[in-house]
């Protein structure tokens, strides 16, 4: 194929590790019977040439004269796993769970990878060609996972209609629909990715399914008839899609649009509360599952910016999302209803909240709402949804993105791990001190969502450091307690190979690169959302031009940042105290968050005396100083990597760094503009 193979290279093992590898795995006894094993098998013949430079040899009995062998199946199938681990031990994991242990079997030393299910077997699998591909020993192996939530989750901003994918920036739509259901090697490598990190269901398509997004020509809108997923023959022509996913544990899901029932069904209203529209849904739903019984749910982006949805008929979110629900209940589907509202609200920071925990407890069991990580949008850094841990009556998702869409669109190398850390590890207070964001989601019925990051560009992401981001999101959705420090560098491990200059400039690169997208785009102090929202082609979130939004920021010649407290807006009151409390007041409120929750004057000092518009200009300064410190950073790989990637990755840091420095100065401009205050280190034009 001429698409890069991301994590799963296998380059060949380190020579001290390869006689133990060899000894212990290239002969492999896999248990035969499912889809899933199938795939286990393929993935050993990919990647055992490969690592230890010998082909495989499968069994389908224990060999006896091997001297050491590879054992992958559940203790039911195979005799010799019941006889050398505890049964009971593997019953009591939770599905894609699995056990990996080194174990001594009639004189034969031997590696067991064991699960109850099926997945289970896969991701034991991958964790063990991983811990093969890092350098890691295996003749030891105790280890025992269990993944932390039930659903881990992609979400595809893809449009079929035209392939493009919004807010996507690798390239055009993986999927082709207009060839299914013909199916490309492309599909099996992409599950092969996402099952490798323990993800386990895609949605496939966008949740703006009202209209193609771009092109927004009537006579595109007009040839969009059809388009729906939810159309027989569209059904009928994903089922083999569906089973590529479907080897590798994940389990397919849909965006659908409230209106189906017109759109699709001929109906003259989607009303919720209507019979024959409830009708329709439950005999929609019953024709999925004909053909896809394993299918997961659909997703639905209801009363968001122009998507249809239960105000049309004057009904509420509970009604919207209960009726299509009741549709899926008989099949164990599963409604993920996104939260993502705003419009009515001046601060819109508060509306999430204001309609949807008013609701806790009248979702139908089978209802998950989905939201953001923060109240505004996925921008570089916001203070974690107030919706987290406010209902306990409702299950509830989080949704992150993998995707750059507002921090650096696949040019810039911004690796959100270190944000979705702080996100996960931020103390909600939910039940008392101590709940953090990372314990929540754990029902069977909630998860942790990423909006995905592929498409049809061979490095998959548009920039090959940027892979990171769809490795670490499924990482530490399985154990959101792995550091970022161990994550990073398995990835790096995996992707760049043993060279530990490599190992570490990469790993400091990805590290440091988050802190400095926020400090140039955002001058660092809490605000946000200052970027260009041109029609149409160029609609880019990518460019500066912070006077198109002065709610956002509230920059006025007095001072800067909104008021989110009980004063202002009331949205820190949302939050559980000490929460609301710290943010609250300007004493206790953490400086990142600052001008998120308190409008300040300019001349405001801080803590270590600095006015607020000094710190902004510094920081300004500081995150483009930063970025070509990466830069540099990255200059000092050139001949340990490949050619290839190291042009690719050094061609990215230029334009980042023009960008950096386009996002300073204009912002810095502005502020200036705004407030008078000159930079004392005269870096700011002042005329
Ligand atoms: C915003 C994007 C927009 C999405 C929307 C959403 O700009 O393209 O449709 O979020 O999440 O981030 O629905």
């Amino acid at each position: 194929n001429d698409y890069d193979d991301c994590w799963l290279r296998y380059d060949r093992a380190d020579a001290d590790r390869l006689d133990s590898y060899r000894r212990l795995c290239r002969h492999a006894y896999v248990a035969e019977k499912s889809p899933e094993l199938s795939a286990v098998r393929d993935e050993l013949r990919r990647a055992i040439p490969s690592l230890l430079g010998d082909d495989p040899h499968l069994w389908q009995h224990p060999p006896s004269t091997a001297g050491g062998f590879l054992a992958i199946g559940t203790p039911d199938d195979m005799r010799m796993v019941a006889d050398s681990v505890s049964v009971d031990e593997v019953g009591s994991l939770t599905d894609g769970g699995f056990l990996l242990r080194t174990v001594e079997w009639e004189g034969q030393r031997c590696v067991v990878v064991t699960a109850p299910t099926d997945r289970g077997l896969v991701y034991g699998t991958f964790h063990l060609l991983r811990l093969m591909s890092v350098g890691d020993p295996i003749d030891d192996l105790d280890v025992r996972e269990e993944p932390a939530y039930a659903n881990r989750l992609i979400d595809h901003w893809d449009t079929p209609f035209h392939r493009s994918v919004e807010r996507g920036y690798g390239g055009e739509s993986i999927f082709d629909w207009e060839r299914l259901p013909d199916l490309r090697e492309r599909y099996e490598d992409y599950a092969r990715l996402l099952a490798s990190v323990g993800i386990n269901g895609v949605v496939l398509n966008n949740v703006n399914t009202e209209k193609p997004p771009r092109p927004s020509a009537s006579e595109a809108f007009d040839a969009f008839e059809g388009w729906q997923l939810l159309e027989s023959q569209r059904l009928e022509a994903m089922t083999g899609l569906v089973s590529v996913f479907r080897r590798y544990g994940i389990r397919t899901y849909l965006s659908v649009n409230f209106a189906s029932p017109m759109l699709v069904g001929g109906l003259d209203t989607a009303d919720p509360l209507d019979d024959e529209v409830r009708e329709w849904w439950r005999r929609k739903a019953d024709e999925v599952y004909d053909l896809i019984p394993d299918f997961g749910g659909f997703l639905v982006k209801a009363d968001s910016e122009g998507q249809p949805g239960p105000y049309d008929y004057d009904r509420d979110h509970v009604d919207g999302a209960n009726a299509i629900a009741a549709a899926l209940e008989p099949h164990d589907g599963r409604l993920w209803w996104r939260a993502f509202v705003y419009g009515s609200h001046e601060d819109r920071a508060v509306q999430a909240y204001d309609t949807f925990e008013p609701l806790d407890g009248e979702f139908a069991d089978n209802v998950t709402v989905q939201v953001k990580n923060g109240p505004i949008d996925f921008q570089p850094r916001e203070p974690v949804s107030t919706l987290f841990g406010a209902m306990p009556e409702t299950d509830l998702g989080l949704e992150f993105q993998i995707t750059g869409e507002y921090t650096g669109q696949g040019v810039h190398a911004t690796y959100h791990l270190p944000m979705w850390e702080e996100v996960f590890e931020f103390d909600t207070h939910a039940d008392g001190a101590g709940t953090p964001v990372k314990s929540l989601f754990r029902g069977d019925g909630e998860g942790v969502v990423g909006v995905g990051s592929v498409g049809e560009d061979h490095t998959w992401t548009g920039h090959y450091l940027m892979q990171s981001n769809l490795y670490a999101f499924g990482r530490a959705v399985w154990n959101p307690d792995r550091s970022v420090e161990k994550i990073t560098e398995e990835w790096v491990r995996q992707t760049f190979g043993s060279d530990e200059a490599v190992v570490d400039t990469v790993s400091e690169i990805l590290r440091d690169s988050w802190e400095a997208c926020i400090d140039y785009e955002t001058g660092g102090l809490g605000l946000m959302h200052m970027m260009y929202n041109g029609e149409a082609l160029l609609e880019n979130h990518y460019d500066p031009s912070p006077g198109e939004w002065p709610g956002y920021h509230g920059v006025t010649e007095d001072g800067v940042g909104v008021d989110r407290t009980s004063a202002g807006s009331g949205y820190a009151p949302q939050y559980r105290d000490p929460v609301a409390e710290r943010y609250e007041s300007v004493e206790t409120c953490p400086e990142e968050l600052l001008l998120f929750f308190h409008h300040l004057p300019w001349e405001h000092e801080l803590s270590d005396g600095t006015t607020v518009a000094q710190r902004l200009y510094d920081n300004l300064f500081a995150g483009v100083e930063e970025t070509e410190r990466l830069r540099d950073l990255w200059g000092t790989l050139e001949g340990r990597v490949d050619e290839r990637r190291y042009r690719h990755v050094a061609e990215r840091f230029d334009e980042q760094v023009a960008q950096a420095e386009r996002w300073r100065d204009t912002l810095a401009a502005y502020f200036y503009e705004h407030s008078g205050v000159p930079d004392e280190r005269g870096r700011v034009p002042s005329e």
